[in-house]
């Protein structure tokens, strides 16, 4: 039996890389964080009683920022495989705690590689969740494996360093240490402050008539956006090379943020248009289609053509902004075999449905009485 260790097992892609493992039958080791309130809300569902026999998926309580911590766990569980997911992964928010994020995403990778080799586990192959943030300011569209990086955030400055301290102990030491450099990638468990779930939520919500409007920041960003669950099967697929190597994991298409925001209203049978330019940009209601909405159980009353459902709120704009993602996945196509098996669209409609039965959920609480407030930003 394979054994494998995620760091940021309870986030977005540990979820779905989880179970993607234990459906292959690898024991699963998985890093937590101590928090007051259950973290655990994505990896529920792959609990197991550990009083019981033959038990293939263990929690630990960790955190990258503690070495003597990451050490013990490693020399425990012994992995055949790490896959370093963990990380303060808010660009945005990077730039409110830049110091915390360049421990955690850069110096926690140098930990990890460090407990490795003083436990001189030199079998243990290493995944490094690096990423399309390492490219910020763009040197040259698509980007692939040989562009050149200009990070544009303290996020991607520490990811910077954890990429290439990742490629220095593969170098240095002859670890099977390899960087995914993956795009974006979302699915219906992405954080509710990214923009895509922020936007499918919102939709579902306005449509529900539990909220009136969307505040965004820059809608021309552009982004190779993938579905999570054919990401985590590259990053897999990486580890079980004969070479350790770095690859780019991406659609090779990109939309921009204002026509993810389209699409995902359309899927409800809302079309908006936009008017107004920078901070004064806004998205109106031209049509809505009863009939779709009726189908989703959805009363269309309360939205009107003509009323503003999106406007940009400049507190969203950030210090400095990555304008253009466009991945060139050739390598991964050619060496890995890796096709995604979603499109945007695939993407867009799992994810708007998904949180209309979450909003549907909040609205059936709030008819009882109870609270709903989601402050989310
Ligand atoms: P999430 O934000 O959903 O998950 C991050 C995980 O890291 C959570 O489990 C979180 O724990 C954990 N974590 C945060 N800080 C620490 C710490 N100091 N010690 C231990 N664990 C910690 O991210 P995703 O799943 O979307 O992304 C996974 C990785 O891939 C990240 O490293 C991200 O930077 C990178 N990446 C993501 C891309 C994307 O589009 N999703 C693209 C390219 C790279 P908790 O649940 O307690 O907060
Ligand atoms: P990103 O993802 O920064 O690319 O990092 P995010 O969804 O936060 O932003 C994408 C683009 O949308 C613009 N935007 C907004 N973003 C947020 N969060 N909220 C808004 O209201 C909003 N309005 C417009 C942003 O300016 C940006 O241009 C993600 C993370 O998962 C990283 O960890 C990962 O490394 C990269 O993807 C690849």
């Amino acid at each position: 039996m394979k054994v494998a260790l995620i760091t940021g097992v309870t986030g977005q892609d540990g979820a779905y890389l989880a179970e993607f493992l234990l459906k292959k039958g690898y024991m699963v080791h998985g890093l937590k964080r101590r928090s007051s309130l259950f973290n655990t809300d994505r990896i529920d569902h792959l609990y197991q009683d550990q009083h019981e026999n033959n038990v293939n998926f263990k929690l630990h309580f960790g955190d990258l920022t503690d070495s003597t911590n990451l050490i013990r766990i490693i020399q425990e569980t012994q992995p055949d495989e790490i896959y370093n997911l963990a990380a303060m992964s808010h660009v945005h928010v990077s730039f409110e705690m830049p110091e915390y994020t360049a421990n955690a995403d850069g110096i926690g990778t140098l930990r990890l590689l460090e407990a490795i080799r003083i436990l001189g586990l030199t079998k243990t192959k290493i995944y490094q969740a690096s990423t399309s943030e390492l490219y910020g300011l763009v040197q040259a569209v698509p980007q692939s494996e040989t562009t050149p990086f200009y990070p544009r955030s303290p996020y991607a400055v520490a990811k910077m360093y954890a990429y290439w301290i990742t490629v220095n102990y593969r170098e240095a030491y002859g670890l099977f240490a390899c960087n995914g450099i993956l795009f974006n990638h979302e699915s219906p468990l992405r954080g509710e402050t990214f923009v895509t779930r922020k936007i499918t939520r919102a939709a579902a919500k306005i449509a529900l008539g539990l909220q009136e409007c969307l505040y965004l920041g820059n809608l021309s960003a552009q982004r190779d956006w993938g579905h999570a669950k054919d990401y985590i099967e590259a990053m897999w697929l990486i580890l079980q090379q004969e070479k350790a190597e770095d690859y780019v994991i991406a659609t090779g298409v990109t939309t921009t943020v204002r026509d993810f925001v389209r699409m995902s209203f359309a899927e409800l049978g809302i079309e908006i248009e936009f008017s107004g330019k920078d901070e004064y940009e806004r998205g109106v209601i031209i049509d809505v289609e009863q009939e779709l909405l009726s189908n989703f159980g959805l009363n269309a009353e309360a939205l009107k053509p003509g009323q503003t459902v999106v406007q940009v709120d400049a507190k969203y704009f950030r210090p400095t902004e990555v304008d253009l993602l466009l991945g060139d996945p050739t390598k991964a196509k050619t060496q890995l075999g890796w096709v995604p098996k979603y499109d945007l669209a695939a993407l867009v409609k799992e994810m708007v449905h998904s949180d209309l039965q979450v909003m549907k959920k909040d609205q059936y609480l709030k008819e009882g009485g109870f609270s709903t407030l989601n402050y989310f930003e």
